[in-house]
């Protein structure tokens, strides 16, 4: 594997899944496999999962690893071509992600949406040039429309605990004070679609994903609806993106309870994490029997292994010149 920045860089989710599985069982059976060789993390937002849970998997795997808040701790980085960088950005991510190619073996990048430029956000410009110009495998620790990392260890949790063959996957919208990018709806979206399950996505008119990520689910606009008899309940907000990045008013209530809960089978409760307690989800919910956010929270530490290890076992030899990628991309 040479890239992980949606579900169609996997030539197979469902065994991808599989062996995640596997390595949960033994996390310190390929501990050798890194020897030498150094992960680099760089962060434009901030993170607790995805920085420490990288950083663990790395640890089994016996690899090093460098992590950087960028901007923060670095040179502020500027992404436009041709650029007169004669104001406030000092560097520009063609020399930056160059250099940080030269001193790690796989590089892993967090760069959330402006939520202000639609067409920028979703042609994911900050992620394809640090891909491009860093010239390694490449990581995506959640982009501006996607978080794969997120979703392989949704998928695996779910995978852990349905009882039904064919199990019914509610995705709600939740309350929130303020705009959220749509990355985990998307690629949960997009994932479900390689799981067996039915999926069902429920929310607020003005809310709708793009359609690209959601086909093949359910589109609901009632939520007590969605929710009948659903056997996982995943939630999360999001901000619109017809209406880019606002939050269109809503008028019913679409904060989840123990009493919409009692419509559902009674159904698992999901959240990728960090949450608004009491604004998203209610307590009771967050810490009830049924919820998984600390298994899915766990399940971070077994995506982000495996998905090193199939990199680790990459001849790097054969690795092509990103920007092959990118042509293919645009295609
Ligand atoms: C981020 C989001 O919604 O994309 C990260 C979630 C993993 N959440 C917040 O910004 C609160
Ligand atoms: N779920 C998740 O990615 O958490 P962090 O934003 O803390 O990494």
């Amino acid at each position: 594997m040479k890239f992980f920045t949606t579900v169609h860089d996997v030539a197979s989710p469902q065994q991808l899944l599989q062996e995640a599985i596997e390595l949960k069982k033994d996390p310190f059976g390929f501990s050798e496999l890194g020897k030498n060789k150094v992960l680099g993390l760089l962060f434009m937002n901030p993170s607790l999962r995805t920085r420490l849970s990288m950083q663990k998997a790395a640890m089994n795997l016996g690899m090093q690893v460098i992590v950087m808040n960028i901007n923060q701790d670095s040179w502020t980085l500027e992404f436009n071509d041709g650029a007169v960088m004669n104001s406030t950005r000092q560097e520009h991510v063609k020399d930056a992600a160059a250099v940080m190619g030269l001193y790690c073996d796989i590089i892993g990048v967090r760069c959330f949406p402006s939520l202000t430029n639609r067409e920028e956000d979703y042609s994911e410009k900050i992620l394809l040039q640090f891909m491009k110009y860093c010239k390694k495998p490449f990581i995506s620790l959640e982009s501006a429309t996607l978080h794969p990392l997120q979703s392989l260890a949704d998928a695996i949790t779910i995978k852990e605990f349905q009882k039904q063959k064919i199990p019914k996957v509610v995705l709600t919208w939740a309350p929130h004070i303020k705009p959220l990018p749509q990355a985990v709806a998307n690629s949960f979206a997009e994932w479900m679609r390689f799981s067996e399950v039915d999926l069902v996505i429920t929310h607020p008119e003005g809310y709708e994903l793009q359609e690209d990520f959601t086909k093949g689910a359910t589109i609901c606009y009632h939520q007590t609806e969605a929710l009948l008899d659903a056997d996982f309940v995943y939630v999360k907000n999001w901000s619109s993106y017809n209406e880019y990045g606002l939050m269109p008013k809503v008028e019913e209530d679409w904060l989840l309870s123990e009493q919409k809960m009692k419509l559902t089978n009674n159904a698992h409760l999901m959240h990728c994490l960090p949450v608004r307690r009491n604004v998203e989800v209610p307590d009771e919910l967050l810490d009830g029997p049924n919820s998984l956010i600390l298994q899915q929270a766990e399940n971070r530490i077994y995506s982000a292994q495996v998905v090193l290890k199939k990199m680790l076992e990459t001849n790097y030899n054969k690795l092509q010149n990103v920007v092959e990628k990118n042509v293919l991309m645009e295609e």
